[in-house]
């Protein structure tokens, strides 16, 4: 296993719509993050991670783009943009941008070339088809788009579909097209000349889709999803991508993989292999509560979460390197999601942020969950503003839900939750905007959790996060060890050792709001071993026991 940058590193990301309004319009901007640059920094991490910056109608907050080469007027400027990457370096933090390639704006000068004929040269850059059946008035497959109906869009003038995978005004590009790749190229290459240090790759692995877009398994929300979730080019275009232009920058790259397994995903992270992407956002440890495209909900079961950490852990060590997440602007508040943000909301807070960086991968922190931001309660579905919501919305109906019980699981799920602004203080509008309205709703629960407050207190979330990260960085045990699992079908304790180079990190976590017995595994003496971290201010033990108590996290270091 290659010691690398980016295995030490820890990202943040930043969804820059709510991160910090600088010029007082109520939506936040890049005069916003160099306020921030210092506060980013004193986190403890290495790396910036910034959601889409770029030109959009905002159909999809920035997934939706129509200008790769420039930055959104609502965000600032390319010059901006420039004083972020120079500010970010000058304190040793990269900066990785958001590349999303699978679909543009439906307002992209590409997309509305294409539309002015079947001979234009730009027609071919997206799935353009006649439809079928008599007037061809039906789509030309019965693929349904994962945020709004079918998957196909017709064109009165053009007297042909598009195909969708995601929202209307997310059209498809056409990646078996070589044109289009040459593009994607040129993009990557014209933000790493400007020096930019990576790309997180939006549904990365749904670029190429099957040959003649065949009909799909009348899936109730993804019909289709099976012929474009991992496509028979997507490693050949990867690897195009690769050596053709990232390996030229010695780039960074993350892919977001819907439905990824850790067997599939070393087809493309094996390192001295076909190591296309450094690694992979998969989503399976996201889906322990819920079901598929994360709108069917389920009791959370910790054996359940605990078997998925362990697969990808054991399957990708020393061969690929993991991707660690547990919120991001897609997800729901992870403290009342797989926490308790109630009776034990710092203490559930930091023993997630325990649990899962003290693993072996590269750890990413969304924006607020350093401070233990929360889901917020709407009290109407209108009160919602992502696309995907309707979809949900659709699916859940056909299932039978009533709209009152469909507020109940948006409440649970949705992605607004992770996208209200984030809580700075507790002055007026969480301090978040000068203006008067913020573009979006402000957790009504500022006033007491914000990173003002949280900076004052030397036990809060926010100053946990910080030790947590120097704690991983100062403990390469905690960066390359192995991942050895105990006590496997507890449904309250997640427990695992980690062993590098004469070092063995003991990891405890307890799920329980209540006090829990915990034994040390065989070979662990727990007055032995050096207390790396603990979530509660003292950590009393014996030699074998203790009393764990609600959502408590300790780490153990031993000599091995
Ligand atoms: O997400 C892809 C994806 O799989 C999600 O749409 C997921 O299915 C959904 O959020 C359910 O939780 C990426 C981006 O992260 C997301 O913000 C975009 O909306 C989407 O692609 C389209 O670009
Ligand atoms: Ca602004």
């Amino acid at each position: 296993m290659v010691n690398e940058w980016y295995k030490e590193a820890a990202v943040y990301q930043i969804w820059p719509r709510s991160f910090k309004d600088g010029n007082g319009d109520g939506i936040g901007d890049l005069w916003g993050v160099l306020e921030k640059l210092d506060y980013i920094k004193s986190l403890g991490v290495d790396a910036i991670w910034f959601s889409p910056l770029y030109p959009s109608p905002q159909a999809d907050f920035g997934y939706d783009i129509a200008d790769y080469r420039d930055i959104c007027s609502d965000y600032g400027t390319l010059e901006v943009f420039k004083q972020v990457l120079d500010g970010a370096h000058e304190r040793g933090l990269k900066v990785i941008m958001d590349l999303v390639v699978n679909h543009t704006s439906d307002e992209h000068e590409w997309f509305k070339e294409s539309k002015k004929g079947d001979d234009n040269p730009y027609h071919d850059y997206y799935f353009w088809r006649k439809g079928k059946g008599k007037n061809g008035k039906k789509p030309p497959n019965n693929w349904l788009s994962l945020f709004e109906g079918k998957a196909w869009e017709y064109d009165e003038n053009l007297g042909e579909y598009y195909l969708h995978l995601f929202a209307k005004k997310q059209p498809d590009l056409n990646m078996d097209n070589p044109k289009v790749r040459e593009e994607v190229k040129g993009i990557m290459e014209f933000w790493l000349s400007m020096g930019v240090d990576g790309f997180r790759e939006d549904v990365i692995t749904f670029i190429s889709k099957a040959e003649g877009l065949p009909d799909g398994f009348p899936l109730p929300a993804a019909t289709g999803i099976e012929h474009y979730r991992k496509g028979p080019h997507l490693l050949e275009y990867l690897t195009e991508f690769q050596n053709d232009v990232l390996k030229k920058y010695d780039a960074f790259t993350v892919g977001e993989a819907p439905m990824m397994t850790p067997e599939r995903a070393l087809e493309y992270v094996e390192e001295g292999k076909n190591q296309v992407l450094n690694m992979m956002f998969h989503f399976q440890h996201m889906n322990v509560d819920c079901i598929g495209m994360n709108c069917i909900r389920r009791k959370f079961k910790l054996t359940r979460l605990k078997k998925v950490y362990n697969d990808w852990q054991k399957k990708l060590y020393r061969k690929g390197w993991n991707a660690l997440y547990i919120e991001n602007h897609d997800q729901p508040r992870i403290v009342s999601r797989y926490g308790n943000d109630k009776e034990f909301h710092d203490e559930s807070a930091k023993m997630l942020a325990t649990m899962y960086i003290c693993q072996s991968g590269t750890p990413f922190i969304y924006q607020g969950q350093e401070i233990g931001m929360t889901n917020i309660h709407m009290d109407s579905l209108d009160d919602y503003v992502d696309v995907a919501i309707q979809n949900d919305c659709r699916t859940l109906r056909k299932f039978g839900f009533s709209d009152e019980k469909i507020l109940e699981t948006e409440n649970a799920i949705s992605r607004d939750n992770a996208r209200t602004p984030v809580q700075w203080s507790a002055k007026k509008n969480a301090g978040f905007t000068d203006g008067e309205t913020p573009w979006f709703k402000i957790n009504p629960n500022y006033k007491t959790i914000n990173v003002a407050s949280q900076e004052k207190d030397k036990n809060s979330v926010l100053n946990y996060y910080r030790k947590l990260l120097k704690t991983r960085k100062e403990n390469p045990v905690l960066i390359y060890g192995d991942f050895e699992e105990h006590y496997k079908s507890s449904e309250e304790l997640f427990v695992y050792e980690r062993n590098y180079e004469g070092k063995r990190a003991l990891v405890i976590c307890s799920f329980s709001p209540k006090t829990v017995t915990f034994r040390a595994p065989a070979g662990f003496d727990l007055t032995a071993g050096k207390l790396l971290i603990c979530n509660y201010k003292d950590a009393p033990a014996k030699p074998s026991i203790c009393a764990l108590r609600p959502y408590e996290a300790r780490v153990y270091l031993y000599n091995a």
